[in-house]
């Protein structure tokens, strides 16, 4: 454990602000500085989720900055590159630029990432009832999900599919180990800081190579469907889908829409996901190989978010969770890979650590499904990882310590989340 002395509520509440006072960048949060120097888009949704009741105007600030990039497709890009520090892979790789879809004078990445922004703004909406922003964003939010639903459903059953790991926001979870492997044998050498606690050199070269043969295929449709070599549908991108479905259903009568478009697409998602990913627990489906990547992860509790989730479904995937195969054997919830896998690693990124972010989506799932007990141990465990360890980006899951980098945006974020519930603000 490292050292810190410990704070009170009030004063964790402060520190988590001034973190994200420092990562402020005048329309983006960068997730941290210098690691992540740009504006990340889901991690932008979690701070405006964590900002919603503290600073509404800066989480409308943020969320405007990343639907700016947002591509004439409807793509929401992973990455937005507001300034010019080095990041690899930056401009140069992803030639947003080149693209006529992208937006003139934003410079983006050329993936997405799970769509967590209609929830967001539900978010935001809920706390501020801004109608006004619901209908500006609105329009963005109804184009990205129609783009998952046409684009990216390569499977043809409904889900929508990641082409690259970078877009499940879970970037070396073990699921991909299967799908990576079969990929021919790249060496680029590419390296990009912090890369000691990921990627093996082999996988990040694979990654790089996965983003150039996107990119140099124009990144058309047809090339992600007919010949693209890694198409996942995983169910932590769907269920936060689901999820945001849901939100904009809600969000629909207020901006002036009709709500049951985005009610049939919550139920389509919810039907491909019992059919297509389910066997005892939900698994990410390879369909370049068509078959279930047999790899239980944090991934695999995403449909939760889906509050009409059948209440067998939902206790079975509780019993896995709070289980010894998950937070039941750990201090701290919630391991990102299974702890009796051989893939865990507790000392590596997306492979064993626990997540704020993960945390914070599963005590929303356990809230919408009447889970108190549930709610309350993952309210407390991941107050007491950020108390002992701080903003950390992730946490070993046995003894709390933290790992990667410090000051992280949405680690401090989502604690004002838990917090202004605690503090019943
Ligand atoms: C991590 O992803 C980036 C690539 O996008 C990386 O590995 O460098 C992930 O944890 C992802 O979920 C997150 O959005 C990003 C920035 O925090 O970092």
């Amino acid at each position: 454990m490292e050292a810190r002395p410990a704070v009170d509520d009030a004063a964790l509440g402060r520190e988590a602000l001034h973190v994200l006072e420092a990562n402020w960048m005048g329309s983006a949060t960068v997730p941290a500085p210098g690691l992540y120097p740009h504006q990340w888009s889901w991690d932008s949704a979690f701070v405006a989720i964590g900002l919603a009741r503290h600073r509404p105007e800066r989480s409308m600030a943020e969320l405007d900055g990343l639907l700016q990039g947002q591509w004439a497709t409807g793509m929401v890009p992973h990455i937005v590159f507001h300034t010019s520090e080095a990041y690899f892979p930056g401009p140069s790789v992803w030639r947003s630029s080149d693209h006529p879809d992208a937006p003139p004078g934003i410079l983006t990445s050329g993936l997405t990432t799970p769509p967590l922004h209609a929830l967001a703004v539900w978010w935001l909406w809920r706390h501020t009832a801004d109608t006004a922003y619901v209908r500006k964003a609105f329009p963005a939010l109804a184009a990205q999900h129609a783009y998952l639903a046409t684009t990216r459903d390569l499977g043809g059953g409904g889900l929508a599919s990641i082409v690259h790991p970078w877009e499940s926001g879970m970037d070396d979870s073990p699921t991909w180990d299967e799908p990576l492997a079969a990929l021919p044998e790249i060496r680029y050498g590419y390296r990009t800081p912090g890369m000691d606690e990921r990627h093996p050199d082999s996988d990040h070269d694979r990654y790089v190579w996965l983003a150039l043969r996107y990119r140099d295929a124009g990144y058309r449709p047809e090339y992600l469907r007919d010949e693209h070599p890694f198409a996942v549908e995983d169910p932590m991108f769907n269920g936060v889908w689901l999820a945001s479905c849901h939100a904009l259903a809600e969000l629909a009568p207020i901006a002036g829409f009709d709500a049951a478009p985005h009610r049939e697409q919550a139920a389509t998602i919810r039907s491909a996901l019992a059919e297509r990913l389910w066997n005892g627990c939900f698994y990410a489906r390879d369909l370049r190989a068509d078959r279930l990547i047999p790899v239980t992860t944090v991934g695999s509790f995403g449909p939760l978010l889906d509050p009409e989730l059948p209440r067998d479904t939902v206790t079975a995937l509780v019993d896995i969770l709070e289980s010894a195969r998950f937070m039941g054997a750990t201090g701290y919830p919630v391991p990102s890979c299974e702890i009796r896998a051989h893939q865990f690693d507790r000392t590596r990124y997306w492979r064993g650590p626990s997540w704020v972010n993960t945390n914070w989506l599963l005590r929303r799932a356990a809230i919408l499904h009447d889970l108190p007990h549930l709610a309350q141990l993952l309210t407390t465990g991941t107050l007491r990882l950020v108390r002992q360890a701080g903003f950390r980006e992730c946490f070993d899951p046995f003894d709390g310590s933290g790992r990667g980098c410090r000051d992280f945006s949405w680690s401090a974020a989502l604690t004002l989340d838990l917090l202004a519930d605690t503090l019943g603000s």
